[in-house]
């Protein structure tokens, strides 16, 4: 087979499955729990969801497996942003699907949800899942952001596994997706279509997380892979002692990413976004937050440093979100037109001027021009400004910089500040899964395969008890309505799966706070290094900082 040397490896390792699951197909039994009620508005989603409300929490154990003999076509979608691991929840699913009836039968719909309703699909076959065993993205279908929402989406769906004998669909994705995938199940169930509906966590974001879900798929890695950069940058910056760096990294509107990165490195400056706007911090309150740690570490000679930068954080910033609904609403419709007519910056500057707020006005004046016009010129379909291209790093190095000029003024500041900005998203999804994602998502797959198989519909996969070695977590499934509650969408009260904020009493960021003063000002960076994939377990199969403290570990 071809690949690198590491492919060539990782090829042949063999996740490690829950306890339960070791012992072969034959020896997975069900234990059926007490009945759920979604976390909040109950009476709403239950009327919402007549045919799968309500259903019991199920664990697998070891015993004799009495699911029915059935002949299974499953198909399977990679939904959203790429996360490591997603191909070995396929490869999990698949495994457990040849060895219950080698004439079962795996569908791969290719390009996301887009590919069921467009009927493209791959069947999968040994030789062709065998190339992308324990590797990163999700290149083995493809994935996609369309969403499954509408009735007339859902009846093409049913007709496309009516077309093959669909018995199950599986559908990996985040919150909206998995959102998605409960009310497929139950348009399914209602249409008495006997397609079944399985949905898997995954984002690297680690925001769909609850009190059933302790992670989300990719997370892991993707924040080890960062963590690795970020150590390799605070060990450059620890050598040559003459750059502020400013990175910022993925994770949309949560901060979690930024988190368990600052956990993993001890950067000097960590933003929190949720902390930023619990505290309705302004740019200014920002900017001199970390302009303090540069002028005290500049005070002992250290004109260098390391901030982490949240991808959303600007949405958190009240007065910044105020200004981006101004905007919105200074070149709705039309007005985009006459904006984008002006020959230059200077007239369309006179133009934002006129028509913003005095106070949206000022805090407009006070960003760089780049950013100025980035506000402007990166626009989505709706005409909307895009905060997730705003270069937040930049943003800030800057605001950074007017602050010490001005300390310089005062006499306070003697330092040198020369910053270098670094964003990391990309780099992070798609690499290597750790041994944590390769055998979580394994036994994801294999999980979604025996909930199948049980006859379960609108659950997700559920694995638990992630902080252990594998042998003692926990696998069986969990219906997805457990934990929506009904939330403002679009004008349009939706049942949704709640996104979970980083908590701001949580035992993380607890952590961090009582930490961070003493970063800020010293030098007590971590170097976490690469993610290693053979060698002793404790440096091999640890999974995340966030999850240990979540756990008190
Ligand atoms: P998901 O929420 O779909 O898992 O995607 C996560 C993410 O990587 C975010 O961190 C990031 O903001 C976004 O996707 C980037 O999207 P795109 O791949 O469309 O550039």
């Amino acid at each position: 087979m071809n690949g690198s040397p590491l492919q060539k490896v990782r090829y042949e390792y063999l996740p490690k499955l829950p306890g339960m699951l070791r012992n072969g197909i034959s020896e997975i039994s069900v234990k059926v729990g007490n009945p759920t009620q979604s976390v909040a508005d109950q009476d709403k989603i239950k009327d919402l969801f007549p045919n799968t409300y309500g259903k019991e929490e199920i664990t697998f154990e070891k015993g004799k497996n009495t699911s029915a003999a059935k002949k299974q076509v499953v198909g399977v979608i990679l939904s959203g942003g790429q996360a490591p691991g997603g191909h070995n929840v396929v490869c999990g699913l698949y495994d457990a699907l040849k060895a219950t009836d080698k004439d079962n039968v795996l569908l791969g719909f290719k390009n996301g949800p887009s590919g069921l309703l467009e009927d493209d699909h791959i069947v999968f076959d040994d030789a062709y899942i065998n190339k992308f065993r324990n590797t990163g993205g999700f290149d083995i279908i493809g994935s996609g952001r369309t969403k499954l929402e509408t009735e007339e989406q859902f009846a093409v769906a049913a007709e496309v596994c009516r077309k093959h004998g669909i018995t199950a669909v599986v559908i990996i994705g985040g919150d909206d997706s998995n959102t998605n995938a409960a009310v497929l199940a139950e348009y399914f169930a209602a249409h008495n279509t006997g397609v079944q509906v399985i949905g898997c966590p995954k984002t690297i974001d680690g925001d769909l997380k609850n009190e059933d879900i302790e992670c989300s798929f990719g997370f892991d890695t993707a924040t080890k892979t960062y963590s690795e950069l970020i150590g390799n940058i605070e060990r450059d910056a620890n050598s040559a002692k003459k750059y502020w760096h400013f990175v910022k990294v993925m994770g949309r509107s949560a901060s979690h990413v930024a988190l368990e990165c600052a956990l993993e490195t001890q950067p000097n400056i960590c933003l929190i976004s949720e902390e930023v706007a619990a505290k309705k911090m302004s740019l200014s309150q920002i900017a001199d937050y970390i302009a303090d740690s540069v002028e005290k570490r500049a005070a002992k000679g250290m004109n260098f440093g390391v901030a982490i930068i949240p991808e959303g954080v600007v949405e958190f910033v009240p007065e910044f979100s105020v200004l981006i609904k101004e905007i919105n609403e200074l070149l709705a419709g039309s007005k985009a037109d006459a904006f984008n007519a002006l020959p230059n910056w200077k007239e369309k500057y006179a133009f934002i001027e006129k028509g913003l707020s005095a106070e949206s006005m000022a805090v407009f004046a006070i960003l760089p021009e780049g950013i100025q016009q980035q506000l402007f010129l990166e626009r989505d379909p709706h005409g909307n400004v895009q905060v997730s291209l705003i270069e937040s790093e930049k943003l800030f190095s800057a605001l950074v910089k007017d602050k010490l000029a001005a300390r310089k003024k005062a006499g306070t500041y003697k330092g040198k500040f020369s910053p270098l900005h670094h964003f990391f998203g990309y780099e992070g999804r798609c690499a290597f899964p750790s041994n944590f994602d390769a055998d979580y998502c394994y036994s994801l797959g294999y999980n979604a395969f025996m909930l199948i198989q049980y006859g379960y519909t609108g659950y997700l996969s559920k694995v638990s008890n992630l902080s252990k070695p594998a042998d003692e977590w926990v696998a069986g499934g969990m219906p997805i309505t457990k934990m929506m509650n009904i939330e403002r969408r679009h004008g349009e009260d939706k049942p949704v799966i709640r996104k979970a904020l980083v908590e701001l009493d949580g035992k993380p960021f607890k952590y961090f706070e009582e930490h961070r003063d003493g970063w800020a000002v010293e030098t007590d960076y971590t170097y976490p290094g690469a993610i290693q994939y053979f060698g002793p377990s404790e440096v091999c199969d640890i999974t995340t900082r966030t999850l240990a403290l979540e756990k008190g570990e």
